[in-house]
Formats: C-alpha cells, sequence, structure tokens
C-alpha cells in the first residue's frame, strides 16, 4: 500500500576476471567507484560506454537528463552494468503523495517538469493511509507530502521543494540565487501559508468532504470562506502579480505552482475563481502553458473528476479512524 521499498534497485553483476592482473584489479576498482556513485546518485542507467568523466557542469545536470531521456520517474537506478550495489546505497527519492492535496500535486508537478527521478507511494488521506503504522514511521506529523531521500526525511511542500530544486539544481527561475528574487519567492510563500493556505481548501471541504461524515457546514461559514478567498484573490492580484507575469517576478517559481494548485481546488468543486478577474486568468494561463498540459492532466485527474464521483456517490466513505482529523479540519473553518 505504500508502494513498499523493493529490492528491485540492487542489480545483476557480471562476473569481472581481474585475478592475475593488479593494475586491471584497480582500474575495475575505480569503474566500480564511479559507476557505485553515479548510480547513488540516481543516473537512471549506464552502460560500459558512458564511463567518461563528466566534467563538474555534466555531473551536476545528469540525474536529470538522464532522466528526461528516460522519462521515468519511480525508478531510482534500474539497469547499471557493472556490479551488484547494495540495496541500501542505491535507494532512490521517495515521495509520499495524494494527488487531490493542492501541495503534494505542487511537488509531483515540479519533480516531473524537472525530470526528478522518484518513487511515488500514493498515501491517501481520505483512506486513512496517512494514520497508519507504517506511515508514523516516516512522518510522525502523519501528514503529506513528505520527501524521503535515504535516511533524510522532510515534509512541508515548501521545504521539500527547495530541497528538491537545491539538490537537483533546477533551471534558476525556480528558486531564484539572486538574494532579492529568492526573497520575493519567500515573501510569497509566507503570505501564502497565512492567507491561501487553508482558506481555499474550504469549498471542496463543504462540498465533498464534510457531507461524507455527515456533517453540514454551515452557510454562514461558506460566505465567510468567500469573503476571506476574495480578499487574497485581491491581494495576490494587486501586491504579489501586480504587472508582472509570475507572482514573485517576470520568471515562474515555485511561488506559482503552490499558488495555481490551491488555487486550483475551489476551481474543481465549480467554483472558478478566474471568471471576472483577466489578470489573474492571464497569470493561469501563462503558468499552465509552462508547464504543459499533459502533465497537468496527468497530476490533477482525480481532484477534477472529485465533483463528478461525489454526483455519483463514487467517492469512498472514509474509515471512521479518519473521523477525528476531517472533524479537527472542519472546526478550523472560521
Ligand atoms: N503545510 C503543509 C500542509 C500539509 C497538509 O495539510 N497536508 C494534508 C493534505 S493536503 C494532510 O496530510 N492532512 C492529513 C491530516 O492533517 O490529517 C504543506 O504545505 O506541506
Amino acid at each position: 500500500m505504500w508502494g513498499s521499498t523493493d529490492d528491485n534497485f540492487a542489480v545483476k553483476t557480471p562476473q569481472l576476471r581481474t585475478e592475475g592482473r593488479p593494475h586491471r584489479k584497480v582500474t575495475v576498482t575505480v569503474l566500480i567507484a564511479i559507476l557505485g556513485k553515479a548510480c547513488f546518485q540516481g543516473w537512471p542507467s549506464i552502460g560500459p560506454g558512458a564511463l567518461a568523466f563528466p566534467s563538474q557542469g555534466e555531473a551536476r545536470d545528469l540525474p536529470r537528463s538522464l532522466a528526461q531521456a528516460t522519462g521515468k520517474a519511480g525508478s531510482c537506478c534500474p539497469e547499471p552494468a557493472v556490479r551488484r550495489v547494495p540495496a541500501a546505497a542505491t535507494m532512490g527519492l521517495e515521495l509520499y503523495l495524494d494527488m487531490l492535496s493542492q501541495p503534494c500535486r505542487a511537488v509531483s508537478i515540479f519533480a516531473k517538469k524537472n525530470g526528478i527521478p522518484f518513487k511515488l507511494c500514493t498515501t491517501e488521506v481520505f483512506k486513512g493511509q496517512h494514520l497508519s503504522k507504517e506511515f508514523f514511521q516516516i512522518n510522525s506529523l502523519r501528514r503529506v507530502p513528505t520527501l524521503k531521500d535515504g535516511d533524510f526525511i522532510l515534509a512541508e511542500s515548501s521545504a521539500i521543494l527547495i530541497y528538491l530544486s537545491s539538490k537537483y539544481q533546477t533551471a534558476d527561475h525556480w528558486y531564484p540565487s539572486d538574494l532579492r528574487a529568492r526573497a520575493r519567492v519567500h515573501e510569497y510563500l509566507g503570505w501564502h501559508a497565512d492567507c491561501i493556505r487553508g482558506t481555499f481548501g474550504v469549498p471542496l471541504w463543504t462540498q465533498v468532504m464534510a457531507p461524507l461524515i455527515g456533517v453540514h457546514v454551515p452557510e454562514e461559514k461558506v460566505q465567510r470562506n468567500k469573503t476571506f478567498m476574495d480578499l487574497a484573490l485581491q491581494q495576490l492580484e494587486e501586491k504579489f502579480l501586480g504587472d508582472q507575469a509570475f507572482v514573485a517576478g517576470q520568471q515562474v517559481s515555485l511561488a506559482d505552482l503552490m499558488a495555481l494548485e490551491e488555487l486550483l481546488q475551489p476551481v474543481a468543486v465549480g467554483c472558478d475563481l478566474f471568471e471576472g478577474r483577466p489578470r489573474l486568468a492571464a497569470w493561469r494561463e501563462r503558468v499552465e502553458a509552462f508547464l504543459g498540459s499533459d502533465l497537468l492532466q496527468e497530476t490533477r485527474g482525480p481532484i477534477l473528476n472529485i465533483l463528478e464521483q461525489a454526483v455519483n456517490k463514487k467517492v469512498p466513505t472514509p474509515p471512521p479512524e479518519v473521523h477525528p482529523c476531517m472533524l479537527l479540519r472542519i472546526s478550523r473553518i472560521p
């Protein structure tokens, strides 16, 4: 259920004959070390012909470019040709995600857009999978998204996005190296955590999730939340977007990804925030054009179908152990 990490990362080993040839033995040992390192860093597939020292810049870009070339996510290191590498050393990046969740979609889109190889460990909150003992061992906060990179575990979508952009050295615009440009991204992310996150998920809760456990959110709260959304949208347009192309500057950044997936949540339940807001609608178009429709469709499938599923009574009823978390979330709607 957790997309269990299997031993497939360990690879088959052709026999290498080096007896009686010490210089060869040294050469082979060096080659093995290089391959082991490359594998550990996430090169998806390395054949004998690839054995050349990469320059520093090339080495940095290899995990990304090879993953882009093979189009693979979810497999860390399938078939290096030379030696058996201990499974633990080749454990790749794992992302625990639920695609109904806005921050999870932002993380998934970012990783895929940048060709970062990862293993998807689907963790469905409304099935209570985040409450299991197995997941508690991974993230005692019991929340998604969660990243596991070897023995390093990280929660919080913005921290995960920054970690990924730094580790895989993605294009600078995502998380700019320029101090002020980077500070703009953080400025947005801080405001987002206070004013966007928590507010824009409410329509989904009131229309779909709360009714699943027999709770009705009073209309007064629904209207109040709508006022909060309107105010936040106005600030997003005027303070952040202003006359820029993107929310933290002239180039697309992590801030846009976080903002857009959050704003999509009400849209999925028929509350089109972009209607009557041409500046915001044009921004959405720019970001979506940059990300590409295939990637977005693939990631947003579950959320965009949620209303239809709810109407057809196809959304699974959450098990009782999830109800307390759901009630807590509903009680936080001001
Ligand atoms: N600030 C966190 C929010 C994470 C979060 O709220 N995740 C939700 C899904 S959208 C979750 O795991 N909820 C389970 C729970 O709280 O019981 C982030 O940006 O990663």
